[in-house]
Order: structure tokens, then sequence, then C-alpha cells
């Protein structure tokens, strides 16, 4: 570090008591209008400073990292997902890379059983006919604005991490049976507390189940891993969340095969080209679209901005970050 408190800039507006934690440890550069970065203000950022502390909205690709002076040395991501920056590359450069894991688990849980109940109970149609109609509702009726049950019905775990697992424990509680697809199998403690069934083979999994939900991170490996071959194994009437990645979706093929009905419907909280919406998804009365809100808790904020404050710390006091990311772990 050429200077003795490091020079940290930060590419967005982060939650007051962990900016303000950041300036009394460092020499802290903020996003207070929180306006997004564009690369070249992403180059500059590289340029100046000696640790980057980035977010989903901004792509460290490798030639963002190539404009890097010899000064930057670490960058500390606000948030778990690593998919927006070039580990690898990263790495060749001597950088360190770290992230979030752990503090947002829960919540994205939580969000991932919400869109689980919201779609097949068609809880925003509901919400949208007492808006819709001024509050002038015209009654109850038997075979009114019928969903499908939740309990009972199989749900398809794809990435059984800790967010994969957490989803698994609220879903067994709602009465659903827990089917799993991972690159290993979870460890013969968890599989029991979770009566969970795995599936080594993604495709003869997704043909059986009732719904689906995508809980592993974004990798070379998993984009398009449900590809337009893929979808087309999901059993018409089955349902597909997804709380982790766009990319691991063919956006546009899911889209298309919503419109023509042969797949009932989608709860979305991520998309292949955020901020951009796919339109027909946007049209579809099939799917609940969220924007990206999983983690978006106060508390999940201020944890995930007291890891960076951590992994920054340890770092600069000369020690290994405890949430380093290296390219062998994704
Ligand atoms: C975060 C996420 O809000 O952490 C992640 O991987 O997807 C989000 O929940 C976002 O990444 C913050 O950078």
């Amino acid at each position: 570090m050429t200077t003795s408190k490091p020079l940290v800039i930060v590419t967005r507006k982060l939650p007051d008591i962990v900016e303000t934690r950041m300036r009394e440890l460092f020499d802290t550069r903020l996003n207070v209008d929180d306006t997004p970065m564009d690369q070249a203000a992403l180059t500059e950022a590289v340029r100046t400073a000696d640790i980057l502390v980035p977010t989903v909205t901004d792509r460290i690709n490798a030639r963002v990292m190539s404009q890097a002076g010899p000064q930057l040395k670490l960058i500390a991501s606000f948030g778990t997902g690593v998919d927006n920056i070039d580990v690898e590359t990263a790495r060749t450069r001597g950088i360190t890379v770290t992230n979030t894991p752990g503090v947002l688990t829960e919540d994205t849980a939580d969000m991932t059983m919400a869109l689980i109940l919201a779609v097949p109970r068609r809880l925003i149609e509901g919400a949208a006919v007492l808006r819709e109609q001024d509050g002038k509702w015209q009654g109850w009726s038997p075979t009114w604005m019928l969903g499908h049950r939740i309990s009972g019905k199989r749900l398809g775990i794809i990435g059984m991490g800790r967010i994969g697992q957490a989803v698994a424990r609220r879903a067994k509680a709602f009465g659903l049976q827990i089917h799993y697809h991972n690159r290993h199998k979870v460890n013969q403690a968890t599989e029991e507390e979770l009566e969970a069934t795995y599936w080594e083979s993604l495709d003869q999994m997704l043909a059986r189940m009732d719904i689906i939900s995508v809980n592993c991170p974004h990798t070379p490996a998993t984009y398009h891993l449900l590809s337009a071959r893929r979808l087309k194994l999901i059993r018409p009437e089955a349902y597909v969340v997804n709380t982790a990645r766009g990319e691991v979706i063919d956006e546009n093929s899911l889209a298309r095969m919503l419109e023509a009905g042969e797949i009932a419907g989608a709860g979305l909280d991520v998309f292949e080209n955020e901020p951009a919406v796919n339109p027909k998804l946007v049209k579809s009365d099939r799917v609940v679209l969220l924007p990206h809100m999983g983690s978006a808790t106060i508390e999940g904020r201020i944890d995930m901005g007291e890891k960076v404050i951590i992994n920054i710390k340890t770092f600069v006091d000369g020690h290994t970050p405890p949430d380093r990311v290296l390219p062998a772990m994704l």
C-alpha cells in the first residue's frame, strides 16, 4: 500500500452504518448518489484504488483489470456471487478477490420460498384484482382464482449449497418432497434431515418435478444449465423458480415456452441481462417477476458490509481474508 490508510473505492451506495465505519478505517471514496459506474468509470477506479469494493452491477472483466495500476491488490466484493469478476485474471495479476457468503442465505431462501408460494397460488394476480378494481371486488366464487396446492408436490433444487439447503428446510415444512441435483451428494446427515433424494442426472430430475428451484452459482459450467433442450424435459404442469442468476436459464427459451403454455409458470428474481427483462416475461400472466431482491433486507446488507470490512481489514493487516475466492472454488 502506498499510504498508511489504503484508498478504498466503493462503487455503489452502501448502508450508512457501513459507509461510516469504512470511512473511519480507510481512506474511503464513496458513491453517495449511487449512480452505477460504467466500464470507463470502473477503469478509472482500478487505476487509482488500492482496494475496490464492487457489487453485482459492476463488470470487472479482464479488460478493466488490464487497466489496473500495480497498487490494486484487493477486490472485496459486496455480494456472494462472483460471476461479474474475472477471478482467474485477478489471480494472474496478483489481485486477491473476496466475497460475502453466508450472511444472505436465509434472506435469499425466504424469497425463494415466497416465489414457490406466489406462483402456484397466484398471489400477485389476486392482489392486482383489488388494485385494478379500486377495492371494489365482486366477491368470492367457488371456482375463481384457483391455483395449485403446494403440499405433497415434488420440489427439485438445482444446487444444494447453503442457499439450496435453506430452501429445502423451508420447503419441507410446507410439505414439499425434496429432490436435488448437485455436483456432489450432500452428506448423509443433511440428506436424512431433509429427507432429500439425490439425482445425479439433472435431465431425469427435471422430467419428474412439480416445482424446480435454481440455487446454484453462475459459472461457465452452469451457464444455460437449463438450456432449451433441458427446459423441454420439464412437465407442462411444472413451475420454475430462479433466485440465483439469470444466466443459468436460457431466458428466451423459457419465455417462449411460458408464452406457448409449455411450462405452467415461473417466479424469477434474476435475469440474463439485468436490468433488461425479456418483454415476453413482462407481459406473461404466468410469471411473478422481482427486481433482484433476494438478499434485499437492511440486516442482510449491513451484514454484507461487515463482511467486506472484515475482509479488507484482515488483508490490510497482512493476513488471508476469511472469504477469499480462488478460481479453483468456482
Ligand atoms: C446481492 C446477489 O445483492 O450476493 C449475491 O450474489 O446476488 C445479491 O443478492 C448482490 O450480489 C450484491 O452485489
